[in-house]
This record gives C-alpha cells, structure tokens and sequence, in this order.
C-alpha cells in the first residue's frame, strides 16, 4: 500500500487548514481495489472533502469522484457509530488524496513516532487508525534504527524511563511471562531487555522501548509516546 511507486511525489495538490492545523495530501494512484470502509461525506469540492477528512481522525484517505462530486473518507478501523459501504476503486472518476504523514523507510518497512501520550490501548487504536500496527521489533538491527531515528534526543531527562521511549506491539497481557506481538500474534523471539526486566510480572504487561534501545515491561496504561509500523 506505501509503495513509493504509487506516490505520485510531485503532486502535493491539497493542503488544508484546520484549527490551526495544517494537514496536506498526497495524490495517490488508484489501485485496482476494493475499499471495504467507506463512509460518504456530505458532496461539495475537493477542499471541503479534504477538511472533513482532517478533522476526522479515522480517516487517512478520501476519494473523491470528478463527475458527481461524491467525497468518500476511506477508513482502516471501524468507527463506533458509523454505517460503512464498499467502493469499488475500478472507477476512473475517482481520486485519491491521501494524508501526508511522516512515516519514515527502514528495510521495506514504514515507520511513524507518533509524539503525543497514549496509554498501550489507545496507541494501538491509533496505529490501527493509520492502516498500521504498533511497532514489532525482529532484530537487533531494527530496535537500533528505531532508537537511532527517534529516541536519543538531547532534550531527553536522565531517566530513561520516562522521557524519549515509545510503546511497542509487545505484551504478555494474555499469559503473564509469554511475551507476544499484538499484531502477528507471534511469539517475541528477539529480545532486548534492560538488564533487571522484565519485572512487573501481573503488572506490568506491555513492552516500551527506551532511548538506550532496551526494553522494560511497564504498566499498560501508563501514557507514553508510540511507534507504528507498516509493511
Ligand atoms: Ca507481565
Ligand atoms: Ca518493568
């Protein structure tokens, strides 16, 4: 789906401001699909679609049809309270915006730090929200990068477990002690905990990363900043 080869890079054709802030779109090629999580806002213009969508925190796309005006806000997750349609993508009256995010490439995977606190639940919600998941970490490779690009900040206090960390897919909310990845419900293999950790037993369930790239089993509901990740 973020195949840079259906960027269209030099398109920035929308840029729409909302309360002060200032969310841009990216035209993006229509693939062959079905969008199975549509909803229908009201029908005016491009610009009047793409404000509903900013305002909107589900929706990271809109199509909008150049013959009859009709603005649809594509969603990945389900809204509580929202009647969804399919659309069919086959239909070359349709464009496609979608919202500029600064998800960043590492190794064929996307990447986006999301800098605003969340407790492990909300943030998973919210990596849903963007068609992506919480972070799930494979390698000694990927935890670095990851803490490399965005963790160790100079603005960071000395104590690593509550400033620069970010919540990952991991937990063992299930079972206490058999740690897995939320999103591929597989078991954690590689593993990178500080030198005491884990130690929360019942709890303490979900796994943060810390600005010194090892992991500590913290509180669930302790809010933090969050890495999402998509393929
Ligand atoms: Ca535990
Ligand atoms: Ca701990």
């Amino acid at each position: 789906m973020f195949q840079t080869s259906h960027y269209i890079f030099v398109t920035l054709f929308l840029k729409v401001f909302c309360k002060q802030r200032s969310v841009s779109y990216s035209v993006v090629d229509i693939e062959a699909t079905n969008y199975p999580l549509t909803v229908s806002y009201p029908d005016f213009s491009i610009l009047q679609c793409g404000t509903l969508c900013t305002e909107d925190s589900y929706c990271t796309e809109f199509l909008f049809n150049k013959t009859n005006k009709q603005c649809n806000a594509v969603h990945c997750v389900n809204k509580p309270g929202y009647s969804y349609q399919v659309l069919s993508s086959k239909n070359d009256q349709l464009l496609r915006f979608r919202k500029d995010l600064n998800w960043i490439a590492y190794m064929g995977h996307y990447y986006y730090h999301v800098e605003k606190n969340a407790t492990w639940e909300e943030a998973k919600l919210e990596c849903q929200k963007l068609c992506s998941y919480l972070v799930e970490i494979n390698s000694k490779e990927e935890s670095d990068w990851l803490t490399a690009s965005f963790l160790m900040k100079d603005s960071c206090d000395s104590n690593i477990y509550l400033r620069c960390n970010a919540w990952t897919g991991g937990n063992d909310r299930s079972t206490e002690g058999k740690y897995l990845w939320n999103h591929s419900n597989t078991l954690i293999s590689f593993t990178n905990w500080h030198p005491e950790e884990p130690n929360g037993r019942e709890r303490e369930n979900c796994i943060h990363l810390t600005k010194d790239g090892r992991w500590n089993d913290i509180r669930c509901d302790t809010p933090l900043y969050y890495i999402c990740e998509i393929k």
